[in-house]
């Protein structure tokens, strides 16, 4: 019996070393493949953010910051469900604040907007490019309970084809989900930069 039990334990331990060595491997492979492809992460192309508790009373002396970031070719949409912060000259005391591009889209408190101080009511803002931060700050006090916001948003194409400015093509510009691409009139080739067309001679 003895004999048999060891010959059994020691099967097992051959197994076990087995399974731990091709788990170390597949550790190893993973750590690998996440240490090569850091940026290509998959992005959330959409979501809901709120403020803390909610539903409930947000609380004093809070900050939090969302940075939501999308692929390249595209923009973020947000719009607000719900907003209730405590009203303050020029948004002082309480406030959300978007933005985008290193420049301040909005910064946002009351319930309504009021001759100087922007409440987002049906708008919906757009970030200038794939990233959007969204900062949520609340001061020392409330004169009375106030419960924040719910917000929604969503990557969207940006439309290369109708962007201010130069034209990106040189000839004829095509939008698509996630990017453009261009091409040329007849006679003309499309030159190795993809934008620029070059007469045929
Ligand atoms: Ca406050
Ligand atoms: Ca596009």
């Amino acid at each position: 019996m003895r004999g048999v039990q060891g010959q059994q334990s020691s099967t097992m331990r051959g197994v076990q070393g087995q399974q731990s060595s091709t788990m170390r491997l597949w550790v190893w492979l993973a750590v690998l493949c996440s240490a090569g492809q850091s940026s290509a992460v998959p992005q959330k192309m959409y979501g809901r953010i709120t403020s803390p508790n909610f539903p409930n009373v947000y609380p004093n002396h809070k900050e939090r910051m969302w940075n939501i970031s999308v692929p390249r070719g595209y923009s973020i949409r947000i719009y607000f469900t719900h907003f209730d912060l405590e009203l303050s000259h020029l948004c002082e005391y309480d406030y959300v604040k978007l933005s985008s591009g290193g420049q301040t889209l909005a910064r946002l408190c009351g319930k309504d907007s009021t001759d100087t101080e922007e409440a987002p009511g049906n708008r919906t803002y757009i970030s200038t490019d794939n990233q959007l931060v969204v900062l949520f700050r609340s001061d020392y006090s409330n004169e009375k309970p106030f419960t924040g916001f719910e917000a929604f948003y969503a990557a969207e194409d940006i439309d290369e084809c109708k962007l201010g400015g130069e034209p990106l093509c040189n000839h004829h510009c095509h939008n698509y989900v996630g990017g453009f691409y261009c091409s040329c009139r007849v006679g003309y080739t499309l030159h190795e930069d993809k934008r620029t067309c070059t007469g045929l001679k």
